[in-house]
């Protein structure tokens, strides 16, 4: 568990300065590094796919300035009761015969009680029967239902700082850093793969854009997997008429992470739906090797599967295998 504290060139001691002139190179050069980095570490060619399914929509306490299924926000998202087991081995079967390795289950939930616990772990089982990874991103966990969720057969759990600790409070005032950072010791200790990233383009300053990139490569683990998300304006929510974040600055966010994080999976998430082809080629030329793969994400649209393999076939990039 703690292998990568004593892997050369794995570092957990990132400035914020350093991270800030890693942030502003020439971006030919950033580029240049970010793929050098990526080759020693992975194939080059290759992306892991994880598909979504929402299995418990809207209703949220939370006020998470840039989520749609908030209660504090008129998004038109209704609250929605925990879906059926049939229902998510339904979508999981469906996810596992398009290609997807990882089933990714979420639930707008500050934190799941007791009794949500014993409905969602045998989802989980039923998933992993079907040799799929499992991932669940269900809100804060107790170290005891971290344990729970561990012995079930949970891989991954999805747990965002989503952005600089200075910046947290400006966009969720119903929990703080702390609290984020706690439960995803917590997951670490169950001994369940760490899912962690954020969102960019939620009206950030370069210098929060680095604060989140070290707060995520000084963690005594890397998380294994870290979804970079761009921001998906939701009419309703507060940062609906956010300014739009110049893919350029996007790209160098994934190409930090990369450097920064270089045997964690980095994956292209949410906001594939506005960007161009070229812009996602350069995620991953960059190092992105991981994307949500399925029409939906949670509430809002992600890129068609046909658009997507086209795309990876252009590129020659091949999805992995289960
Ligand atoms: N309620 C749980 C939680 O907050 O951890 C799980 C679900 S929550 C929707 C998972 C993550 O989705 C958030 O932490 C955030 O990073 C991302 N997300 C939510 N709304 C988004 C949006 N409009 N654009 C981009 N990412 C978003
Ligand atoms: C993550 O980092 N992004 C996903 C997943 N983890 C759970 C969610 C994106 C949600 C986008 C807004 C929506 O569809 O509601
Ligand atoms: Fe709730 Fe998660 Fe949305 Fe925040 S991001 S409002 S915790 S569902």
């Amino acid at each position: 568990m703690f292998a990568e504290q004593t892997t050369p060139n794995i570092r957990h001691d990132w400035t914020k300065e350093e991270t800030l002139i890693l942030l502003q190179k020439p971006f030919n050069d950033l580029v240049y590094t970010a793929q050098q980095v990526h080759r020693q570490n992975f194939d080059p060619n290759k992306v892991q796919l994880s598909t979504l399914m929402n299995i418990k929509t809207g209703g949220c306490p939370e006020d998470c300035a840039y989520c749609p299924q908030s209660a504090h926000y008129k998004t038109g998202v209704e609250a929605e009761k925990l879906t059926t087991i049939e229902e998510v081995i339904s979508q999981a079967e469906t996810a596992k015969n398009k290609g997807a390795t990882r089933f990714c289950m979420g639930a707008a939930w500050r934190q799941p009680k007791q009794r949500d616990l014993e409905m969602v772990i045998p989802m989980v089982k039923a998933v992993k029967k079907m040799e799929l990874e499992t991932c669940l991103t269900l809100g804060m966990l107790s170290l005891e239902q971290a344990k729970q969720l561990k012995a079930s057969g949970l891989d991954y759990y999805n747990h965002n700082i989503d952005t600089s600790p200075e910046y947290y409070s400006k966009i969720i005032s119903t929990r703080d850093y702390e609290e984020r950072l706690t439960t995803l010791k917590h997951v670490r200790n169950a001994g369940i793969n760490v899912c962690c990233g954020g969102i960019v383009g939620m009206g950030e300053t370069q210098k929060d854009r680095a604060g989140f990139l070290l707060t995520l490569a000084n963690m005594p683990n890397h998380p294994e997997s870290v979804p970079i998300n761009m921001l998906v304006k939701v009419e309703g929510t507060p940062l609906d008429d956010t300014k739009e974040t110049d893919p350029i600055e996007f790209i160098r966010i994934i190409a930090a992470a990369r450097i920064m994080m270089p045997k964690s999976y980095i994956r292209l998430s949410a906001g594939r739906n506005n960007m161009s082809d070229e812009t996602q080629a350069l995620c991953y030329l960059t190092g992105a090797n991981s994307i949500f793969y399925g029409e939906k994400l949670l509430t809002t649209n992600n890129p068609q599967l046909t658009e997507d393999r086209l795309l990876l076939k252009r590129l020659g990039i091949q999805p992995n295998k289960n």
